[in-house]
């Protein structure tokens, strides 16, 4: 592993943001593909925080810090991950963290990548209620709706949203993804989402199978 990616893994964990934008431009500057930073560098030191956030390593400012970090390294990445073919508009999607979950770095993540695959992303942000993502669909009438959820107790949202759907007659005219580190492709299937997604290259590939 380059010294920038692992380096990067250990800055984004002491919530060392001038540093993870440093490094973040030096590792694009060296030729490290957009991707791989954000795979290798900065999403595993989020994986390594969750875990010693719930050994009671660290507390939540330090898990503050650290999601800053990791949203000023993103924020460089941005326009390198979001260039390629924004023009092509081939479909829209809407996407949000649902109820009670404020967890937005990977839905950010998704959306930035979703419109550089060319969608049309509308990010109506997070801790949204069951009834907006339902006043969004019936406004917008997307292809997709995506929902993220970073939390056991905030994930049981999803189904609401879509039970809420089925009620006002707008889910036969939507397909759903779910997504977000405690969701599987078991509950997209229990709930009756159309679509999962581990990450977001992922995400890409179920969109792109699901507007053709
Ligand atoms: C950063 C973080 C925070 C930050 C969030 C900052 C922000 N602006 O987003 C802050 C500090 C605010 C925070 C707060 C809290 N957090 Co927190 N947090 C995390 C942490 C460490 C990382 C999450 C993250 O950003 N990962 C990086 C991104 C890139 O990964 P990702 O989110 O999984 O997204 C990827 C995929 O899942 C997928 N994806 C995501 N969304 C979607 C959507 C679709 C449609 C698709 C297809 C794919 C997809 O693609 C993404 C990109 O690859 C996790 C630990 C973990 N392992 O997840 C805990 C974690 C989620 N938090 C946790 C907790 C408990 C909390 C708090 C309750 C703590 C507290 N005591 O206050 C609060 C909750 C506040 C609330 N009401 O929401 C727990 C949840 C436990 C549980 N059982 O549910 C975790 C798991 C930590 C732990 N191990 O205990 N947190």
């Amino acid at each position: 592993m380059s010294d920038i990616i692992q380096e990067l893994n250990s800055e984004v964990q002491k919530g060392q943001t001038e540093r993870v934008k440093e490094l973040v431009q030096k590792g694009l500057d060296q030729g490290l593909l957009p991707m791989e930073i954000l795979e290798k560098g900065l999403r595993p030191a989020m994986e390594e925080i969750g875990r010693k956030f719930e050994s009671l390593e660290i507390f939540l400012p330090e898990m503050m810090s650290a999601a800053d970090a990791m949203t000023a390294g993103v924020d460089i990445l941005q326009p390198h991950l979001a260039s390629s073919g924004q023009d092509a508009r081939k479909g829209l999607i809407v996407l949000g963290t649902v109820e009670g979950d404020v967890h937005e770095i990977g839905k950010n993540i998704v959306s930035i990548m979703l419109q550089g695959a060319g969608y049309r992303v509308e990010d109506v942000g997070y801790d949204v209620p069951v009834l907006t993502f339902v006043d969004k669909v019936k406004a917008l009438n997307p292809d997709i709706l995506g929902m993220s959820a970073l939390m056991t107790s905030t994930m049981v949202h999803m189904p609401r949203v879509i039970t809420a759907l089925q009620e006002r007659d707008l889910r036969k005219g939507v397909k759903v993804i779910v997504g977000g580190a405690p969701v599987l492709p078991e509950w997209a299937e229990e709930i009756g989402a159309d679509g999962y997604g581990e990450n977001a290259a992922e995400a890409i590939r179920e969109v792109k199978e699901l507007v053709k």
